[in-house]
């Protein structure tokens, strides 16, 4: 749950407030940042066809060094070719073999200030690579169609990247940053990495990096009302890493891969106690090994991640004030705080404000949490829901545009049953 309802006196009249306010706020407060189109999930299907039947025809792969890679390449460049992208294929070697990066620019925009985004093309020897990665490079076409279909006139410049040898190492990542002179690497404000976004059993996952970028993507599933968590093994396991040991600004989506989804994450997002992906890396990741609603709502994000980076008149994130003191809850027992003071803020808090709750627990259905405003407003966030599940660690948005902003702020947690127990692990509060 990411919008929380506050359980005031007059629930319903403050529900009403609320609604009236939540939309004057959006309209007052939004950024005047253009909504990214919706993009069409059956035109990402098509291109994961098209990428399966090239790996068909292609002795079952696309990977580096064969000749299934190439033709994906060719394929992806003759559609950017013919929706007015300035496109190029770096070429380099690896194993024996040549390897191509496709790097297509969208004309305009502040050269000097660039968002990219890219996926790895390639796949492993052992299939079509539909998951990994034809989901990343699909969506990742299919927005880059999305901005030449509506002539995006974007403040900042647009690259795209596709890619290859990412299974053999980041090679060709690698080699693109590598080559990129200094002083153009400085111009890169954000690169964007989508690699396995399509997953059958999906998690959302949000590289925890860039905060500005994370933000964009956490806000856009806020939006969807999608729980998300951060990507805990993204560091170094796949193209952004090349980009981030550069100092460029990184940030990126994932659905999962071998990993066992989680009886918590299965209370989240649905699906099995199984892996995200049981077909990673193997013959059966085809055009049958995706979700089609991880991959709708991820390619959606990549737009509008495209969209509201490049507009270059983001808002960015306002103030935080985090306490990070462990603060253990009594089992069935009183509730206990962790507070923050807020200081510094002229005026009242924002109809957005951003809550991140970390509390370590077993057993969550025990818990009841709130958010007290200084004024000891009540806004409840979680209150006995999701059984076994254990720890909530989640990114709540709540409308406090009727709350002074300054003063201290709880977050307030009780056990109301009998054993498991935990502790608050942190709170933090982005006006
Ligand atoms: N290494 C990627 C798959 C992968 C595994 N963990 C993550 C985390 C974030 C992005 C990608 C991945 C591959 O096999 O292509
Ligand atoms: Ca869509
Ligand atoms: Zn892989
Ligand atoms: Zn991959």
């Amino acid at each position: 749950m990411n919008l929380s309802v506050p359980r005031r006196v007059g629930a319903l009249a403050a529900v009403a407030a609320l609604a009236a306010t939540a939309l004057a706020g959006s309209t007052a407060n939004a950024a005047p940042t253009l909504a990214a189109p919706d993009i069409p999930v059956a035109n990402v299907k098509q291109h994961l066809a098209d990428l399966q039947s090239i790996a068909a025809a292609n002795g079952g792969n696309r990977a580096h060094g064969r000749t299934g890679y190439k033709a994906s390449i060719d394929f992806v460049k003759a559609k950017l070719d013919a929706a007015g992208y300035t496109t190029s294929i770096q070429q380099f070697t690896y194993n024996g073999s040549t390897g191509y990066n496709l790097i297509a620019d969208w004309p305009g925009g502040d050269p000097n200030q660039v968002v990219m985004a890219g996926s790895h093309l390639d796949s492993v020897s052992s299939g079509a690579g539909i998951n990994d990665n034809g989901s990343g490079s699909a969506a990742v076409l299919e927005t880059a169609l999305a901005v030449s279909r509506a002539d995006l006139q974007p403040t900042k410049h647009l690259r795209f990247g596709w890619w290859g040898a990412e299974e053999l190492g980041l090679v060709g990542s690698k080699y693109y940053v590598n080559q990129l002179p200094t002083a153009e690497r400085a111009k890169v404000s954000a690169y964007l990495n989508f690699d396995m976004i399509g997953s059958p059993n999906p998690g959302y996952f949000v590289y925890d990096d860039d905060p500005v970028i994370e933000q964009t993507f956490k806000d856009y599933f806020a939006g969807l009302g999608v729980p998300t968590e951060i990507e805990t093994e993204g560091d170094g396991r796949s193209d952004h890493a090349s980009f981030k040991n550069v100092g460029i600004p990184v940030g990126g989506l994932f659905t999962g891969a071998s990993r066992t989804k989680t009886s918590a994450q299965v209370q989240k997002w649905g699906g099995t106690t199984t892996a995200f992906d049981r077909c990673y890396h193997s013959s059966c990741d085809t055009t049958s090994n995706i979700n089609d609603t991880a991959l709708d709502r991820n390619s959606d994000a990549v737009a509008h991640a495209i969209w509201t980076l490049s507009a270059g008149s983001t808002t960015p994130p306002g103030p935080v004030f985090e306490n990070t003191a462990d603060v253990t809850v009594p089992d069935n027992g009183a509730a206990v705080t962790s507070t923050v003071n807020v200081t510094g803020i002229t005026g009242n808090a924002p109809s957005t404000l951003k809550v991140d709750v970390d509390i370590v627990h077993t057993w969550i259905g025990d818990l009841v949490v709130d958010l007290v405003a200084p004024d000891g407003s009540v806004y409840n966030l979680h209150n006995r829901s999701g059984g076994s599940a254990d720890n909530i660690k989640q990114t709540y948005t709540v409308n406090a545009s009727s709350e002074v902003a300054n003063g201290a702020w709880k977050l307030r947690v009780q056990d109301k049953a009998t054993y498991d127990t935990g502790y608050i692990n942190g709170f933090k509060l982005t006006f």
